[in-house]
């Protein structure tokens, strides 16, 4: 069976954002049965930017609680924390030798992140992308369930994997394919219909957490950014106006719907009719995965336990890997 790789990074509380572009896709994916899926907290790519390390340490068992309260199931997934499955960063360093300089400096998350002081930003975040395409690889992954901003990093992967194939003249890594679909590839902002919606944004009302209580969750959606203006009859009638069609957007990925039959529901009413119908439907969906995510955050070990079981599977398939692929740069081995 063909295997599926995606990760979430531990740099923060889980958003709505996460949920909708990622870890329910996940689930459906996990669910489908036509792959193996192999799903990650990224520890390692959380510290291309400072984490103080017990913030880090709760984010990723929350993390953890969060793929579990959203129905990822140990039995099926392999569910595992990067850094406990060493040969991610193994091969991430044959990696960072066939990748080019050139090629990271075209990325837009680095651009992004690093700011204008690009020079003070740390070596790990410019190398992210190399780290990425060792996470997918080191399991042979052929598809790779991401939102759109993640785009460039998979292109990047297929050129890794290409130019090591190429270089030792060798048909060892396949070439991925990422998967970009459903109504909410992209959530925004909701205080800015132009930007996504992000765990890192300083702003806490401009996205909604998986923790947030239900009257979190109202107050958000009431206070998000739109226009006057009522819904448009039609899809069309969204094209300029950025902040509408993103909550038209969440309100068809938490329905399981389209955008268009959100729009057919909606035409014409106003957003003081819309947006109560959204809070609900988001309360609904969000609080069964945040009281489980609090039944689960409260046993720890529980937590820890599973993430060992996972690293131990995961092993079973990342040794062999990394051993073939150390014999084909010539390293002397194994131990
Ligand atoms: N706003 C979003 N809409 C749709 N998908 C999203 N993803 C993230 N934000 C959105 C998807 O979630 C997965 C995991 O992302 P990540 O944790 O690796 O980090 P990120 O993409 O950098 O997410 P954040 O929330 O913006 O984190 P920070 O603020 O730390 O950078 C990916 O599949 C991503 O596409």
């Amino acid at each position: 069976t063909p295997r599926v790789f995606s990760g979430i990074q531990p740099s923060g509380g889980l958003t709505l954002g996460n949920y909708l572009g990622a870890m329910k896709r996940f689930v459906d994916m996990q669910e489908a049965g036509s792959f193996e899926t192999v799903y990650c907290m990224v520890d390692l790519h959380a510290i291309t930017v400072w984490q103080d390390p017990a913030t880090l340490t709760r984010n990723t068992r929350e993390l953890c609680a969060g793929f579990l309260a959203a129905g990822i199931d140990p039995a099926k997934s392999i569910l595992i924390n990067q850094s406990q499955v060493p040969e991610h960063a193994q091969l991430a360093w044959v990696f960072n030798c066939v990748a080019r300089m050139g090629w990271m400096q075209r990325m837009t998350q680095f651009k992004d992140k690093a700011g204008k002081n690009a020079q003070n930003a740390s070596l790990g975040l410019f190398a992210y992308p190399s780290l990425m395409a060792a996470d997918i690889l080191i399991y042979h992954a052929t598809h790779v369930p991401v939102g759109e901003d993640q785009k460039q990093h998979l292109e990047l992967t297929r050129d890794i994997a290409t130019k090591f194939n190429h270089d030792y003249g060798v048909d060892f890594f396949p070439i991925t394919e990422p998967v970009i679909e459903g109504a909410a590839t992209r959530v925004m902002s909701l205080r800015d219909g132009t930007k996504k919606m992000s765990k890192s944004d300083p702003s806490d009302m401009s996205r909604i957490n998986m923790t947030d209580d239900a009257d979190a969750i109202a107050k958000k959606i009431r206070k998000a950014k739109t226009d006057p203006e009522p819904l448009p009859d039609s899809l069309d009638g969204l094209a300029d106006r950025p902040e509408a069609r993103n909550l038209v957007n969440i309100y068809a990925a938490l329905d399981d719907s389209t955008a268009e039959a959100v729009m057919t529901q909606f035409a014409g009413q106003p957003f003081g009719t819309f947006k109560p119908a959204l809070a609900d439907l988001a309360v609904a969906k969000l609080s069964p995965i945040s009281a489980e995510m609090s039944r689960l955050m409260a046993d720890p070990a529980e937590i820890d336990r599973i993430l060992s079981a996972g690293a131990h599977r995961a092993r079973e398939i990342t040794a062999p890997i990394l051993r073939k692929t150390f014999d084909i740069v010539g390293m002397v081995g194994p131990v």
